[in-house]
Formats: structure tokens, C-alpha cells, sequence
């Protein structure tokens, strides 16, 4: 089989480069066991390559590698797509990884300095672990392919593509913001990073405030050049080429969403919680343990709105989903913690017999089980800090009823560039503004939310993943999705990809 995906590879592919493959590999007792990668890159670009025989090359999240390529090759077969695994050490994974990934760049670009920890020893790994992976992009690739390296991890890599002689055009996509100047200007490394980037050809940023923050730093820190173009797409001349610089909204797959969300399956499961919380609003928080999504602020918040709105006890229920991730790092575990502790606070304040005001889980849910408190939930609450995009906002819409839930939205999310019009925005820092917003969705009469959220639906439909992949292609090579087809066997219906979506 997986002889016969090789057989019908295109000539033409899409190459996908992250730091993480959308699976896990760890070892157990001699065993491999494979999950899927957690977030949303993962979540997002899936149903891209899916079936398109392209390429994703990326660090399967271990440093063991005894029958790593026939794990590889399986996987393939499932996914209509190949695997190309980055090994690292474990000190590049402590270094780069956990160190200048995400004590460094994650809360600097987020705009969380205090918490940076600008050890020189990071950028020595990041150098060398960027290296490591343009060796391995120019290995695993043709020049017919397009290189489309994403996020945070791999700014560095064209710098070194360029060096080992690669000539093809290379995009690159930030999913998280990128910080106003006098952020950014913090970064002991920043002249490194930002000529870094200007080796890529086509740079998407999620949000035109990201994009003109970039520009920003571009003109303070090389006032040399000279950019041009105010609207979607900017260029940077340099010399006999040129960097385009462009806002690209990432979407999710819409249709996917909405219909799975209707199937008897989710069906059953949304049944079953409107049972579980009989006669109560349901506010539905869906984050990855992270500082970004704010969720201190966030049960602050709904603290706040029982304080305040008193009509609203024992009518209303948060159920707060913290899904784990990066628990190596001990700040995650204060969090953690910390949410845990106000969690604890405010059941034990409010909580009367026969009502909890927060419903707490920490764990990752299936898909069918996430779909299923989308669905059920008449209101989302979604307060990230700082958030590139927020797809957990999209998806709740996409899942809703038509004439369904509310969705209040951080300002500070990219998301709330799309969405302002109609989904409630917030501040998160102002405890009673979020109380107020929780207060005004959870009285909302039935045709506001229902115009709010058919609104919210049309543009998340109308600009969903394939959009952006479009827009991104066609700013990068002229080019589109369709160019680069479905494989044969998928088409005719002989790849199954249910188990991709089963297993994000
Ligand atoms: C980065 C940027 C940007 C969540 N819980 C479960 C689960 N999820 C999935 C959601 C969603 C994804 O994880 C989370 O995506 P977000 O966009 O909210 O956040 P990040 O992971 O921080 O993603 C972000 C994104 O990249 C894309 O560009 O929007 O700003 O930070 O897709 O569905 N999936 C399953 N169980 C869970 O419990 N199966």
C-alpha cells in the first residue's frame, strides 16, 4: 500500500514544514504508541494536505528512532500523504524546543516579556536545529514542490535553505502575532530573526495588526529598505528580489465541522449534556493550558458575573475544558495550579445543592465529544490574552445551530478581526466587562442570537481553510489548491480519512 501511494506521488506537491508531524510517537515498554499532535497548525492544515500526496516534515515528538520509517510509512497510507521525521537530541529538544521556542519567542510574540528567559544557549540550539531542518526540507524535496515552512519554530530556516543553494520560491506562515517594535526590539536576536525572514519570499502573518507590526519593525530596524504597498499584500525590494509580506486569516474546514456536528453520533452525546445540566445556560470554554488563553482572568471573570448578576446562579454552568500541553515546562504547572485553586474558590462560594457553577475537565476530548459540547453549549467564551487566530471560536460557530449560541470573543484575538460585528468582544483584563458580556449572552433574546450567529457562520464559511490556502498560494507561486489534485485512490473513495479526523 504504501508502495502504491509512492507509485501515484505527484510531481507537483505541496511540502509541509512544522516543528511538530501531526502524530506523536512515544515508547512504551518497547512499544510505539502514536497520538495526534495537540493545536490547532495540526488542526488546520490536515484537511489540506489530506489525500494530496504532499509531504509533511516535521519532529515526531521523540528522540528514540529504532522503526521510526516503517511507522512513518503506515501512517501514510492513512493520512494520503508521506512523513519525513526531523530527529532531534535531547538537549536541541530541551534548548530549542522547550527552550527558545517557548520561554523565548512563544511569550515574547504574545506579549508576555516578563515570563522570557533569554538563555544565549537557546539561540545556539535554534541555529542549529533550523539547520537540521533545511537539510532535511532539501533531502525530502524536488524543486517542483512548494516549500511552505510554518510558525514560530523555523523563522531561521530559509536563511539556511538559501545557503545550501535552494533556489525555489519558500513561504512562510506565522500563526501566532507578531509584536508591535518596542516588543519585538527585547529580543537579544532580533536583527538575526527579522533578516531571517526576509530570506522567505512570501511571509503571512494572520492579522493585518501582525503584519503591520512586522512592516513596523522593518522600517525601525532597516531603514535602508524600502518597503511598498499599504493594502493586503506589501513588497519589500532587496536587491534583485523582492519579499512579499500579506495578512492571511487561517480558517478552519467549515463544511467538515458543521456537518459532523449534525451527525446522530454528536447527536446523542448533545442530548445527553443538555440532560446532564437540565435547566441551565450552558458557557463553554475550550483551551489549551496556556498563559495566552487567560484563563485565570477568564474564571475571574465569571466569578465576577455571579457577583454581580445574581439572577444568574444556579441558571448558568461554565464548563471550562483545559486540554494539557507542555507539561514539561514548570510554568505550566503553576497555572495549572492556579486554575485549579479558582476553580475550587468559586465552587466553593457559589455552589448551592444540586448546582456546581463550573464544570472543570482536564483532558483532551475526542473529536465526536469536543463536537458535542460545541453543539450543546448556548454560549462560548473565548478570552486568549493575545491569540494569533483562535480556532476554537470558528469551530463553535461552525458547530452551533443556526439559531444558536453567542460567542463572546477577546478582542485580542485575531478572530476578532473577522468576527466584531457580531459575536460579543471583550477586553479579558476588565473583569466587569466580562461579566456584563456574560451577562448580555446569556439574555440575549432568541432572534439576536440567531441573526448574530448566521452572520458569524456565513463568514467563517465563506473564508475557511481552503480560502486561505488559496490566497496564500495564489500570493506566493500564483497558484491554487486545485492545482495540486486529490490522489487517484482517494478520489475513487480507497483512502479513508476518517481516522485523520478521529485522531485530532
Ligand atoms: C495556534 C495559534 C491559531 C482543542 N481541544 C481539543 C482539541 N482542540 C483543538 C481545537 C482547535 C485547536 O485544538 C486549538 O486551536 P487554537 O487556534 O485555539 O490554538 P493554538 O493551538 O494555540 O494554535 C492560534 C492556530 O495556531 C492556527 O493558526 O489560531 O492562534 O496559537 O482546532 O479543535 N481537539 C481535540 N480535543 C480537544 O480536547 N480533538
Amino acid at each position: 500500500m504504501a508502495g502504491e501511494l509512492k507509485l501515484q506521488t505527484p510531481s507537483r506537491r505541496l511540502v509541509l514544514i512544522s516543528n511538530r508531524l501531526p502524530i506523536s510517537l512515544s515508547r512504551a515498554n518497547g512499544k510505539w504508541q502514536i497520538t495526534s499532535s495537540s493545536g490547532g497548525l495540526v488542526t488546520a492544515m490536515g484537511p489540506v494536505l489530506r489525500n494530496r500526496g504532499g509531504m509533511w516534515i516535521g519532529w515526531p515528538g521523540t528522540v528514540d528512532s529504532p522503526g521510526m520509517g516503517r511507522l512513518m510509512d503506515a501512517q501514510q497510507e492513512k493520512f494520503g500523504f508521506s512523513l519525513a521525521p526531523v530527529m532531534l537530541t535531547q538537549e536541541e529538544q530541551e534548548n530549542f524546543y522547550f527552550g527558545f521556542s517557548n520561554k523565548i519567542i512563544w511569550p515574547l510574540f504574545h506579549g508576555l516579556q516578563s515570563l522570557c528567559d533569554y538563555n544565549p544557549a537557546y539561540w545556539t540550539a535554534y541555529e542549529v536545529v533550523n539547520l537540521k531542518f533545511a537539510h532535511s526540507i532539501l533531502e525530502n524535496s524536488s524543486s517542483d514542490d512548494y516549500i511552505w515552512i510554518h510558525d514560530y519554530h523555523l523563522m531561521s530556516s530559509a536563511k539556511y535553505l538559501r545557503g545550501l543553494g535552494m533556489k525555489s520560491p519558500i513561504g512562510f506562515f506565522l500563526h501566532i502575532p507578531f509584536p508591535p517594535p518596542d516588543i519585538f526590539h527585547k529580543l537579544p536576536w532580533r536583527t538575526q530573526i527579522l533578516e531571517g525572514l526576509l530570506e522567505f519570499d512570501l511571509l503571512g502573518f494572520q492579522t493585518s495588526r501582525h503584519k503591520r507590526n512586522f512592516m513596523h519593525a522593518v522600517r525601525t530596524m532597516l531603514p535602508e529598505l524600502r518597503p511598498v504597498g499599504k493594502g493586503q499584500i506589501s513588497r519589500i525590494p532587496l536587491g534583485g528580489r523582492e519579499v512579499r509580506v500579506g495578512h492571511f486569516p487561517i480558517g478552519i474546514d467549515y463544511k467538515s465541522f458543521s456537518i459532523n456536528a449534525a451527525s446522530p453520533e454528536v447527536e446523542h452525546q448533545v442530548i445527553g449534556l443538555h440532560d446532564a445540566f437540565p435547566g441551565c445556560t450552558k458557557i463553554l470554554g475550550v483551551d489549551r493550558l496556556d498563559y495566552t488563553k487567560g484563563l485565570p482572568y477568564k474564571l475571574d471573570g465569571f466569578r465576577n458575573a455571579l457577583q454581580n448578576y445574581p439572577e444568574l446562579r444556579r441558571k448558568v454552568t461554565l464548563i471550562q475544558v483545559v486540554v494539557p500541553s507542555r507539561e514539561d515546562i514548570p510554568e505550566y504547572h503553576a497555572l495549572k495550579a492556579e486554575i485549579e485553586r479558582l476553580v475550587g474558590q468559586i465552587n466553593g462560594q457559589f455552589a448551592d445543592p444540586g448546582w456546581l457553577p463550573i464544570h472543570y475537565t482536564f483532558r483532551s476530548l475526542k473529536r465526536d465529544e469536543l463536537l458535542a459540547y460545541y453543539r450543546a453549549c448556548e454560549v462560548a467564551l473565548v478570552t486568549p490574552l493575545e491569540d494569533g487566530m483562535n480556532l476554537v471560536a470558528k469551530e463553535y460557530c461552525a458547530c452551533s445551530e443556526p439559531d444558536g449560541g453567542v460567542l463572546i470573543l477577546s478582542e485580542f484575538a485575531g478572530a476578532a478581526a473577522q468576527l466584531r460585528g457580531s459575536a460579543i468582544i471583550v477586553n479579558p483584563y476588565d473583569l466587569e466587562g466580562v461579566a456584563a458580556a456574560i451577562n448580555e449572552a446569556c439574555m440575549m433574546d432568541a432572534s439576536s442570537r440567531s441573526s448574530r450567529m448566521r452572520k458569524l457562520q456565513r463568514v467563517i464559511k465563506d473564508q475557511d481553510i481552503f480560502w486561505w490556502v488559496d490566497s496564500f498560494l495564489q500570493a506566493g507561486i500564483s497558484s491554487e489548491l486545485e492545482d495540486y489534485p486529490m490522489l487517484l485512490q482517494a478520489r475513487q473513495g480507497q483512502v479513508d480519512d476518517s481516522w485523520w479526523w478521529e485522531s485530532v
